[in-house]
């Protein structure tokens, strides 16, 4: 498996033989489906490679706050936007989980926190792109929030303990996210008018290619995934979920009664999988690297949330003191 592995991966995984034997056994625990735990030791590579997965992740959860909140005050009643506060509460305390799950490596909050503001971390592409109508509220949910959730209850079965926990619980939240805005798509497509099933469609093919992205590069272009396979931090790779992904929502698509723009999506009954297009790469690359339509902008919000509520926080750690000194005395 590691020879297989070593041949798809652009980054080499070392081979058994040549590890030291503290790194052996780090593996054979990780082969025999030990988590590990934030005390044990860990090869320096792992810990980095898990801050690095776990800070964009958090990151992610952050910014992708961010699209839906520019739908808070326009929701078509107040049972929306209930629902759409609710959510975005719940993507709040997602990432303030995977921040503490990143902080069990030693890591900095605050340094992390820093390079996503200095627009130096990597979040998912997919919030670079803006929500155009009240229909993309429920076009991020069923497909943002379903490619999120496919990719995420792997993850609960990762390697590393404290990362694995706080997967179980944001899958079951995330869900809820997903069935809201699918409801949402349904209504519109069953009870709209013309105009408001044009406007579903019109979001589904604004972010059909880009919830697709989200899953990463292809296998034979993630540097990361042999050796991130390797230690179980990701248990099945890129294309294998994306494929999952697809082949779950398709038939979710149809009862809608909307199409994906996607010529070529059609069924494989040899492969029992659906055939897709060809994704536009350089698009993916270009947003990653922080051109893509709306990166200034959410990287700039989040550091003006920052800044503006510095006072928030120095008020808070002032009460706290003035408590601890009361209780003192
Ligand atoms: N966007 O070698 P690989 C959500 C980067 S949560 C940006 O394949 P890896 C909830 C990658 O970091 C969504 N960058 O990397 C929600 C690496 O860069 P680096 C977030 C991407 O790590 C819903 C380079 O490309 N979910 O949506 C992307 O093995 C609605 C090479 O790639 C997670 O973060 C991308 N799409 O696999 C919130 C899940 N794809 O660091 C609000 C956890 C790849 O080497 C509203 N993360 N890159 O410079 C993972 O499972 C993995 O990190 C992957 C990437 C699968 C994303």
């Amino acid at each position: 498996m590691y020879a297989q592995l070593v041949e798809t991966g652009v980054k080499r995984v070392k081979p058994l033989e040549e590890m030291s034997p503290e790194e052996r056994n780090f593996q054979e625990k990780i082969d025999a489906e030990i988590k590990i735990e934030a005390k044990n030791w860990m090869p320096e590579a792992y810990r980095q490679t898990l801050i690095r997965q776990i800070s964009q992740h958090a990151h992610s959860e952050i910014v992708g706050m961010l699209p839906e909140g520019n739908w808070v005050t326009r929701a078509p009643s107040l049972k929306r936007k209930l629902q759409l506060m609710a959510k975005i509460q719940d993507e709040a305390g997602h990432g303030l989980y995977l921040y503490s799950a990143m902080e069990t490596l030693g890591a900095d909050r605050d340094e992390e926190v820093a390079k996503l503001h200095s627009g130096k971390a990597k979040y998912s592409s997919i919030f670079n792109y803006p929500t155009l109508s009240w229909a993309d509220m429920g076009a991020v949910g069923w497909l943002v929030d379903g490619a999120a959730i496919v990719n995420q209850v792997v993850l609960q079965r990762t390697s590393y303990g404290p990362y694995s926990r706080a997967m179980i619980r944001i899958c079951k939240e995330e869900s809820f996210h997903q069935r809201q805005g699918y409801e949402m798509l349904l209504t519109m497509m069953r009870h709209g008018t013309q105009a408001q099933r044009d406007m579903v469609q019109d979001a589904i093919n604004r972010l059909w290619w880009p919830a697709l992205m989200m899953f990463g590069p292809s296998d034979e272009h993630s540097p990361n995934s042999a050796q991130s396979m390797a230690w179980k931090i990701k248990r099945q790779t890129n294309d294998e979920l994306r494929q999952r992904f697809i082949d779950q929502t398709v038939p979710q698509l149809e009862l809608l009664g909307c199409t994906a723009p996607d010529p070529e999506l059609k069924w494989n009954a040899e492969r029992g999988h659906y055939d897709f297009g060809d994704i536009q790469w350089d698009e993916f690359y270009e947003v990653i690297k922080g051109n893509g339509p709306c990166n200034l902008e959410r990287v700039a919000t989040r550091r003006n949330a920052i800044e503006s509520g510095a006072w928030v926080r120095e008020a808070a750690v002032a009460y706290a003191r003035k408590q601890q000194n009361k209780n003192a005395a």
